[in-house]
């Protein structure tokens, strides 16, 4: 039996906190805390070629050029270019136009706004490593949706799913002189991928987050983790991964200065040490108080410092607690878009406007939606104090019987769930949002919730369901998706006044919800465009907005075990499902602030709405 099986098979929560950790570290060798490491940038201006043939990638008969021994020049990544006048070479990434990595394509040249196919990107550099004898990885933090990697002619290897990190190694690859790194970026939209065919928002290109080449010894910490123990505020518990020759029997220590911890771990035959310490002392991580702690760990030649939040989160009855205290969970929805350049957010400017914003509005919570959102963002909301919801992005109409399809939705869930692990503001693993219910789903559904939960047993697990009518005429509601057994958090989308009647009909609606769990609105709203004022039942004016929120609130209060609301959403956001013009032009119109900043008058009623609620 496997690692992975014993946890299966005891599913103790302790045990498989323990070893589910390591296990993955052993399955998915994504380094840790990446941000947080010595590294060299790789951001700035990219050479491109625009391929929407794969020219550079297949020959004349469509065979892949990187499946030949020898790679012919033509082949875009081995970087050939004219070798004198006679050479017949079609391109040159060094003649070619460059983009800026972090950055969609999108958002960076007009005449790839529309653009999904394949992208070529090739960066130059030179690398002095800082000891010989270290290692070397290329770290991306996002590329969407498929990446081809190559350094130096050589391909690293393929990767799939457009908002996880992932790294290669190239100690081996690298010289001091003139290294060029090629990928193949295609974002075509895949009716077997996750997410699929159909979405609505901007199916924005490119390689979307930061690259980085991290340095590390020999043997090296490639992970950590540590949390309060799943309901035990008292205990913390985690694990250390090592990787490298010496990884075996080594001596490490762990070290919290601020609570004068300092503990001796030694790594086991797998170069796996287990953590688990009393909890003393520690102020614990709330909105009101978003205490970080540095934590770091030392082996003789390596060193990993982050900062981390304690905090407990659980559900009892229809409560959720946190610290043990019922908490409301004042919230909004949010996509990954930014005020600032227009595309897809990235920075940490990007997630301190954003999350701003948040705060203004008196929340205490966000929904990343409907994909994970960059690493910026959670590492912000640890610091500003605000509660997160990160979705894996099974999105409305996946491939439920597709075994390759469960799979890419599997793994980007790990490398959400490895990446984000340490942070305490993230408090829910949110599986999937309105998908239609069916047995293959159910399965689908249920297999990805019991590997978030092996993975993770210290959070809580959701997803955005559906909500359907009980009676013939829709006035009275309810739940009976059954994979709302099978969630923590009884989470569900509904758009009363919007799609379904006008505002007022909220008055008529009766919701009679059985589970006795957790509800929390996932969305509800109303397009406005900003500046628009006519009465209050002109569709798209801010009056209109604003009275959807004036009839909702008292509609979702009604609701007993109502315990949190993120409602769609903070700001508009491009989608190619929205072209009504002069009102959407492009856009979806839903957001309490529209794409350039500006607040329409819905934001304030909920505001005041949150500023009146109990909770943190
Ligand atoms: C939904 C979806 C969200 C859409 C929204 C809308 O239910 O979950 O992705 O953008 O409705 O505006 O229609």
């Amino acid at each position: 039996m496997d690692k992975m099986n014993i946890v299966k098979y005891f599913r103790l929560p302790l045990l498989s906190m323990i070893l589910g950790w390591v296990s993955l570290a052993a399955q998915e060798p994504l380094i840790g805390d990446a941000y947080m490491r010595a590294s060299v940038s790789l951001d700035g201006e990219w050479k491109i070629i625009i391929d929407p043939y794969e020219n550079g990638y297949y020959d004349y008969r469509h065979e892949a050029f990187d499946s030949r021994e020898q790679p012919s020049r033509s082949a875009y990544f081995t970087n050939s270019k004219p070798n004198g006048k006679s050479d017949l070479i079609e391109y040159d990434f060094d003649a070619s136009e460059s983009l800026q990595v972090p950055g969609d394509w999108n958002s960076q040249k007009d005449k790839l706004l529309y653009y999904e196919g394949t992208l070529w990107y090739k960066k130059s550099f030179d690398y002095h490593k800082q000891q010989t004898g270290n290692r070397v990885f290329v770290y991306f933090g996002a590329v969407n949706y498929e990446a081809e990697v190559y350094l130096n002619s050589h391909k690293l290897g393929t990767h799939i799913g457009g908002f996880t990190p992932f790294n290669f190694e190239v100690t081996d690859l690298l010289k001091e002189k003139d290294n060029f790194l090629i990928l193949k970026v295609d974002n075509k939209r895949k009716r077997e991928a996750v997410p699929t065919l159909n979405t609505d928002w901007w199916n924005y290109g490119g390689i979307t987050r930061s690259v980085q080449l991290i340095e590390t010894p020999e043997t090296f910490i490639r992970d950590f983790t540590l949390q309060l123990a799943p309901g035990n505020a008292k205990e913390m518990l985690g694990s250390v991964t090592l990787d490298g020759p010496d990884k075996r029997g080594r001596q490490l220590i762990l070290r919290i200065p601020e609570l004068n911890l300092e503990t001796p771990l030694k790594t086991d035959e797998d170069g796996k040490a287990a953590i688990r310490l009393e909890a003393k002392g520690v102020s614990y991580w709330s909105p009101t108080d978003p205490h970080l702690y540095q934590v770091q760990i030392t082996t003789p030649g390596d060193t990993l410092t982050d900062k981390i939040g304690f905090r407990t989160i659980e559900t009892r009855g229809t409560d959720i607690l946190l610290n043990g205290k019922p908490i409301f969970l004042k919230g909004i929805s949010l996509h990954e878009e930014s005020p600032l350049t227009g595309g897809r957010a990235n920075s940490k400017a990007d997630a301190e406007l954003l999350l701003g914003w948040v705060k203004e509005l008196n929340a205490n919570f966000v929904r990343l939606a409907h994909y994970p959102h960059n690493e910026h963002m959670v590492r912000t909301a640890d610091e500003m104090g605000i509660l997160v919801w990160e979705e894996n992005p099974v999105y409305w109409t996946i491939q439920w019987d597709n075994p390759e399809t469960f799979a890419n939705a599997r793994k980007q869930l790990t490398e959400l769930i490895t990446r984000d692990k340490n942070r305490a503001s993230v408090i829910i693993w949110s599986m999937a949002n309105e998908t239609p219910n069916s047995a293959p789903r159910l399965e689908f559904l249920n297999k990805l919730a019991t590997h978030a939960r092996e993975m993770d047993s210290s959070r809580l697990l959701s997803a955005a369901l559906e909500q359907s009518s009980l009676d013939g005429d829709g006035r009275v509601r309810t739940i009976d998706d059954p994979f709302a057994a099978t969630v923590d958090i009884l989470s569900f989308n509904q758009y009363i006044g919007w799609y379904d009647g006008l505002p007022s009909k909220a008055r008529e609606i009766r919701w009679e919800i059985p589970q006795q769990k957790p509800v929390l609105i996932s969305e509800f709203g109303a397009g406005a465009k900003y500046g628009f004022h006519a009465d209050r039942l002109t569709r798209w004016s801010e009056e209109y907005q604003k009275y959807l929120y004036q009839e909702t609130l008292p509609m979702l209060d009604g609701i007993a075990q109502l315990r949190g609301m993120s409602p769609w959403l903070l700001m508009d956001f491009r989608s190619p499902r929205r072209p009504l013009a002069g009102i959407q032009d492009g856009y979806n119109r839903k957001g309490l602030i529209d794409e350039k900043g500006h607040k329409k008058e819905a934001f304030y009623v909920l505001q005041k709405y949150y500023a009146q609620k109990n909770g943190e």
